[in-house]
């Protein structure tokens, strides 16, 4: 499938509407407002590839190429938070900076046995800032290892703004919001993208309101939302561990 702008938000939709209904029973987080960037950078990540991701992951496993009925199914089955795909070579972790070393070492048997591949690793802009992540960085480059690191920068640490950590508070700037040229590729260059974002008001995790679970449907897990949406019969086929 070929993804554009639109039609990945009405992915994100979709989720957020099941999710108000009740029908999610475990955390989600959503994307919003950098549809463009990932588009572009996902022009250069092929499916031998091997993506590593956080917590907030759904558009990157789209881009990679993930059937969207699977990745649906799996978030149904309350996985969101940590997506994997192993016969396509997508992980993620919900632990802030979890993927690192895991990228690194997948980097490392892909040099040591002379393949074609690379790694892509995803990060939020405060777990770019981290120790992890600069001893990963150091690594990756001393010894040249086939990795692009992509900081997804939204200017936010869950509700915290990220500059405001280190006490040198800056309003976060849409530098490269466009996906300016001549950034992507400086920073491509060294094996690290960073792009700039504003997720729009979207909260860090859930819908940013409250969903009352027992007064839900979700106890029918089957209920006609699920008709409406078109995804019941799939979910049960692909998930049939989890949605019985
Ligand atoms: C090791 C660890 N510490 C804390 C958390 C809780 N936590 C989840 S997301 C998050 C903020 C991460 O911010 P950033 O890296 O900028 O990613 P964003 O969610 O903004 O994309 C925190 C502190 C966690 N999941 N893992
Ligand atoms: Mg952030």
């Amino acid at each position: 499938m070929t993804w554009t702008v639109e039609s990945i938000r009405a992915f994100e939709e979709e989720v957020r509407y099941i999710y108000l209904q009740g029908r999610i029973r475990a955390p989600i987080h959503l994307s919003r407002g950098n549809e463009r960037q990932l588009l572009e950078i996902f022009k250069t990540v092929a499916p031998m590839d091997y993506v590593f991701s956080t917590y907030r992951s759904h558009y990157h496993a789209l881009l990679k190429g993930i059937p969207r009925e699977r990745v649906m199914a799996e978030i149904l089955a309350g996985h969101s938070i940590h997506l994997e795909f192993p016969e396509h070579r997508f992980y993620s972790s919900a632990i802030v900076a979890g993927c690192l070393p895991i990228a690194l070492g997948t980097a490392l048997g892909i040099k040591r046995r002379s393949r074609p591949e690379k790694v892509w690793c995803f990060v939020g802009d405060m777990a770019g800032q981290t120790g992890a992540f600069d001893e990963a960085m150091r690594y990756a480059r001393g010894f040249d290892l086939p990795v692009t690191f992509v900081i997804e920068c939204n200017g936010r640490s869950t509700n915290t703004p990220t500059d405001a950590v280190w006490e040198r508070y800056q309003p976060h700037h849409h530098v490269n919001k466009a996906i300016n040229k001549e950034h992507f590729d400086r920073w491509r260059a060294g094996g690290l993208i960073r792009y700039c974002y504003d997720q729009e008001g979207w909260s860090h995790y859930g819908v940013g309101q409250l969903v009352d679970f027992d007064k839900t449907t979700s106890r029918k897990p089957f209920g006609p939302g699920w008709e409406a949406v078109g995804i019941e019969q799939v979910a049960k086929e692909i998930r049939p561990d989890v949605m019985g």
